[in-house]
């Protein structure tokens, strides 16, 4: 699946995940009232520097595939991940139980197919609370979706409108690569539908 190391993305729809590459791809985050289709299956955005090449695989959020990625297609999705970016939507607290459901079913496919997969979250969309609120979010999203995990995890707030997505990207390269490279762009590979 794929060419050079792999980086998931993973979480529930509407999250921000199909944005974040955008954002990535463009260096600008998209117009405002732009919207993209639901995504379908999976797309693969490529980051390419001088040194080396990942894939990033922006999953799909429908129910029905977050049930496939992590049941019958969980060993063609899970095995040879460097990094698992879960994206967790801030202002979606009362659907925290539902991401906690699949962030800890993808735990339990990392750890079965990849075990050295880096974790890392992103605590999405954090332009959208309120300043006096944002520590409060920050808590209560950390301290539920973290529960009872053993697994080191890196946690970052982020948001398009702020460098916040960059520095937290940066960081889910260097688990990737152990460092940072120069130069580097994200292309789009295709707008992929397996079926
Ligand atoms: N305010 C705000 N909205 C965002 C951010 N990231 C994504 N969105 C919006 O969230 C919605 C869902 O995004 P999308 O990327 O389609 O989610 P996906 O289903 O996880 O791929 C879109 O309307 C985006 O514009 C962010 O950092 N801040
Ligand atoms: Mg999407």
């Amino acid at each position: 699946m794929g060419t050079g190391k792999k980086i998931l993305l993973f979480g529930l729809p509407e999250s921000g995940k199909t944005t974040i590459l955008k954002t990535m791809r463009e260096g600008k985050p998209p117009a405002k009232n732009e919207r993209f289709p639901a995504t379908i299956d999976y797309e693969r955005t490529v980051l390419i520097s001088d040194e080396s090449e990942i894939t990033f695989f922006d999953l799909g959020g429908a129910t029905a595939f977050l049930d496939r990625f992590t049941g019958e297609l969980s060993e063609f999705i899970f095995t040879g991940v460097k990094v698992l970016v879960f994206v967790l939507d801030s202002l979606k607290i009362p659907e925290i139980s539902r991401a906690k459901y699949y962030f800890d079913l993808c735990l339990k496919n990392i750890e079965k197919y990849s075990p050295e997969t880096s974790v890392v979250i992103f605590q999405h969309k954090t332009d959208l609370i309120p300043k006096k609120l944002r520590e409060e979010v920050y808590h209560t999203c950390r301290d539920y979706i973290l529960t009872g995990i053993k697994k080191p995890v890196l946690y970052y707030e982020t948001s398009i409108f702020t460098c916040s997505i960059v520095i937290a990207m940066s960081a889910v390269l260097q688990q990737a690569l152990g460092y940072i490279p120069n130069n580097w762009r994200f292309t789009s590979l295709e707008e992929k539908s397996r079926d």
